[in-house]
């Protein structure tokens, strides 16, 4: 008999059905990670968005709770949209998110754990003073939405910010409160990048420059000590830029280490499918943790067919490099590690040029892969100068060969190799003569490029 195999994943985050695309509001309580999620009850298409929740000791194995909010108010009727955690002095949570409106108008409101006992926060209460803003003067109705995390100001008020557009310039607009009851909108804007259209689902989090712990996001301190982390969503190309830059709380603005390197420009947190990413601070492990959705690439039919859609990466701790200083460093949290089994090890593979070395892993459904590479110095220096404007999803993908590369892995590949996926990696030269190593995947031979993501199983 023929029978339908769904491919679903075990590592990453992923409810029993249906469609999920934002992670909201991630943070740590009474013992317990909780995640809560954009999800629709009814489909596997994006619709009737409510909060979905879900709680675990190690972010791998989750606990299924009942919605944390619907869409049951006027002012979030038409969908309970993206928001934030912040921890407050005395340990209590604001949650701050956004509410569309029966004709889909974004305005912005707060809940709080019905009961702060219950270490799974299970039921929420919305404020009634909500919605607590509406779209000020000069921002369109539907432009307006996904209130970051509150960070303190010295005289202990809370800002935070909210992304937006005036025509095609993304900004960060900022208010600020003392009791998540009355707001003032700030006059002078976070940050601004003319042609990158609506800013979605805005972080904005200190890194250390010398410490391998994280920050609570309310550390401004010594300017010599810390960055500033700024990351947009770009609604129009669906990418999560970031910048690395410096944040003056006296006069409300973010300024770029580099204004070549802005937000929009050239830093991403990943080039696969990642968007809509927060970070959060965990205090139980003194590390800031980075969430993101991320999608299939098939139809939206084969969505239906299969009956659920995205998932969430495997969350991330996020470091300043200070080695380059230029960017950010991430790692998979270890937690991950505690899942790995029958352990194979693979060592001293010489790798030739145009070579492909098959790994012997036995029959398995799941892989977590550790390689190192080590690089033939000699082929470093042939590397060309051609490469100035490389880019993983619009350069030659896997076959397009350079001195020493690509290089990488071959997973989910058959036999033939009609059906591979690369995950490689690239090194260029750039104009000034420094190499740049890029890590890209290539998904133009997909097995789910040709099919829907699913197959038949001959049983
Ligand atoms: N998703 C939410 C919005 C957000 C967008 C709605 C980003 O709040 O701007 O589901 O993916």
């Amino acid at each position: 008999n023929n029978m339908l195999v769904w491919q679903r994943t075990a590592f990453h985050f992923q409810p029993t059905k249906n469609w999920m695309n934002d992670p909201n509001g991630p943070l740590f309580y009474k013992g317990w990670y909780h995640f809560f999620y954009q999800y629709n009850p009814n489909g596997a298409v994006w619709n009737n968005i409510v909060w979905g929740h879900a709680v675990s000791k190690d972010m791998i194995n989750w606990v299924h709770l009942p919605f944390a909010m619907v869409p049951d108010h006027w002012y979030d009727i038409g969908g309970v949209f993206t928001g934030s955690a912040t921890i407050l002095k005395d340990g209590s949570i604001v949650m701050l998110y956004t509410g569309a409106t029966k004709e889909m108008y974004q305005v912005q409101n707060v809940a709080y754990p019905a009961d702060p006992s219950d270490p799974l926060l299970i039921n929420w209460v919305k404020s009634s003073a909500n919605p607590v803003l509406v779209p000020p003067a000069g921002i369109g109705m539907q432009d307006f939405r996904d209130p970051s995390t509150a960070w303190s100001t010295p005289n202990g008020n809370w800002r935070f910010t909210i992304g937006s557009k005036i025509n095609k310039t993304g900004i960060s607009l900022i208010y600020e409160t003392k009791d998540f009851v009355n707001f003032t909108l700030l006059d002078q804007w976070l940050h601004q990048v003319p042609d990158t259209g609506m800013w979605e689902c805005i972080d904005l989090y200190p890194v250390s420059l010398t410490d391998m712990n994280g920050l609570d996001t309310s550390v401004t301190g010594n300017a010599l000590a810390i960055k500033h982390v700024l990351k947009a969503s770009l609604e129009d190309v669906k990418v999560d830029y970031y910048a690395l830059g410096s944040y003056d709380i006296e006069k409300n603005v973010w300024t770029p280490d580099d204004p070549k390197l802005d937000v929009g420009s050239e830093l991403r947190y990943d080039y696969g499918k990642f968007y809509a990413s927060k970070t959060f601070y965990d205090q139980n492990k003194q590390r800031r943790l980075l969430w993101s959705w991320t999608g299939e690439s098939d139809s939206e039919d084969a969505d239906i067919m299969k009956g659920w859609a995205s998932l969430q990466a495997i969350p991330r701790v996020v470091l300043f490099d200070n080695k380059t200083k230029t960017n950010l460093l991430q790692w998979p949290v270890e937690e991950v590690e505690s899942l790995r089994s029958n352990k194979k090890e693979f060592n001293n593979l010489k790798l030739a040029a145009g070579s492909v070395l098959p790994l012997d892993v036995a029959k398995t459904a799941q892989l977590d892969i550790i390689a190192d590479f080590e690089v033939d110095k000699g082929a470093l220096e042939g590397v060309m100068e051609a490469d100035v404007g490389y880019n993983c999803p619009t350069s030659n993908g896997a076959s397009g060969r350079n001195a020493l590369g690509p290089f990488g892995l071959l997973v989910l590949a058959n036999d033939g190799r009609s059906e591979q996926t690369a995950v490689y990696f690239y090194i260029s030269k750039g104009k000034d003569g420094n190499l740049k190593t890029f890590i890209c995947t290539d998904l133009s031979r997909q097995f789910a490029k040709s099919l829907p993501t699913i197959f038949p199983i001959h049983g």
